[in-house]
């Protein structure tokens, strides 16, 4: 019996000589790799740090339910410097959007191998082949929930936060495999293009290459070009001020003063009625305070950025009660816990959890002012959480209790 490997390759893409592109080669397939692996780094990093920014160990924080995640952190999340979440997930957002130029390229670079004949050669190739589809199907997986989440667009039914994670976990196991296996061939690469000689065995050099349109430095500049020109448009909306329009392809208006609105009140199904005099800060079981009341005790006035995990963040100006004088009222002040309930009747965000660190930093307030001037609804009115250093999200709007424990 003939084997499938005996049999000359049909025609078309799985000839060698289809592909006449005289800019693909091993090296050119390893310099975009090398840079596509660095900008992969730390979105991986950033990413993973977010995870632990949202302190699943707490309270109903856990997007996966306990236990279900790694925690990338021995110590917590800090508060300091309060701008610190806006700087990880700002990075995280705009080099992953830096990555689709990159990823593109260098799937231009290998496609001759998608079509490479015979199709499995043995069962070792069958692995490589497999661990391969599934980096190619993991990163596509990433970026697309990744933009999508972050254009706040939503098409498909499972839950992004789980699925962005496991998808972070398979494409870095993935990407670290690939770079074990393929280490020799990049480095060979490397060296024989330090001695300006070709591989002799180069698998993705065309055998008949057409003549040159672009040449090899021009086409690496111009990806290059592309990803840093993307990285610069989506990093503006986190660096916020002038940069801020810079980020064409922020998705949201700007409220005042430039803060995005993430969900406005109607939205979150709250009604005049609600946040009307009627309304009453619930501070454990025994206490209940109205907002004159809350106006009466000592206010603090805060300058503290908003980072949202969908990339962008602005810094305002807050005031009203420091958390830990409310702990105190609460007759815990040594609280190592906050579980903040808003009004909202449904939805991801009407609640969280808060750690010690948060709780007693000077910094962190139940807001019932923005730039000198009443909450407006959309931003939380009567009162909302204002936290240094974590999640916008943790940033509850329309509080209606403040369990300390
Ligand atoms: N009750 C409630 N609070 C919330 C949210 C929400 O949907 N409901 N969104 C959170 C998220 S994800 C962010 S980024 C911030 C945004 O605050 P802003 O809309 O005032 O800019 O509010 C947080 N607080
Ligand atoms: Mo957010």
């Amino acid at each position: 019996m003939r084997r499938l490997s005996d049999l000359p390759a049909p025609p078309g893409p799985t000839r060698a000589s289809f592909w006449r592109s005289p800019l693909r080669s091993t090296w050119t397939t390893t310099l975009i790799g090398l840079v596509l692996l660095l900008a992969l780094t730390v979105v991986a990093v950033t990413g993973f740090l977010s995870h632990s920014a949202y302190q699943p160990d707490l309270g109903r924080n856990a997007p996966l339910g306990r236990g279900a995640d790694l925690q990338l952190l021995v110590v917590g999340w800090p508060t300091s410097p309060s701008w610190i979440y806006a700087l990880t997930q700002g990075l995280h957002v705009a080099v992953g959007t830096a990555l689709v130029p990159l990823l593109l390229a260098k799937l231009w670079s290998v496609i001759p191998q998608l079509f490479a004949w015979p199709p499995v050669r043995d069962p070792l190739h069958a692995i490589e082949r497999a661990a391969t589809g599934l980096l190619v199907a993991s990163a596509i997986f990433q970026l697309a929930t990744g933009l999508a989440n972050a254009q706040l667009w939503y098409p498909w039914h499972f839950d992004f936060l789980g699925a962005h994670y496991y998808g972070g976990l398979v494409l870095t196991a993935s990407v670290l495999l690939h770079v074990v296996v393929r280490l020799p061939r990049m480095r060979s690469a490397w060296r024989t293009r330090q001695e300006l000689e070709p591989l002799r065995d180069d698998a993705l050099r065309s055998p008949r290459p057409a003549e040159e349109t672009i040449s090899r430095r021009g086409m690496l500049a111009g990806v290059g070009a592309t990803s840093a020109l993307l990285a610069v448009l989506t990093g503006g909306q986190a660096l916020g001020g002038p940069f801020r329009r810079l980020a064409l392809f922020a998705p949201r208006g700007t409220g005042t003063r430039g803060l995005p609105v993430n969900k406005t009140a109607r939205v979150a199904r709250i009604t005049a009625a609600m946040v009307g005099p009627e309304w009453r800060l619930r501070l454990g079981e025994e206490r209940a305070l109205r907002r004159d009341e809350l106006l009466a005790l000592e206010q603090h006035e805060e300058v503290l950025p908003i980072a949202c995990v969908e990339g962008w963040s602005s810094t305002q100006t807050w005031s009203g009660v420091r958390l830990r004088d409310l702990a105190a009222l609460a007759g815990v002040p040594d609280a190592d816990e906050l579980r903040v309930e808003s009004l909202q009747p449904q939805g991801a965000f009407r609640r969280a959890s808060l750690g010690r660190a948060q709780v007693h930093d000077e910094r962190s307030l139940l807001a019932l002012r923005l730039n000198g001037a009443d909450l407006p609804p959309d931003h939380g009115y009567p009162a909302r959480i204002i936290v240094p250093g974590l999640p916008g999200v943790h940033c509850t709007k329309w509080v209606g209790e403040l369990w300390f424990s």
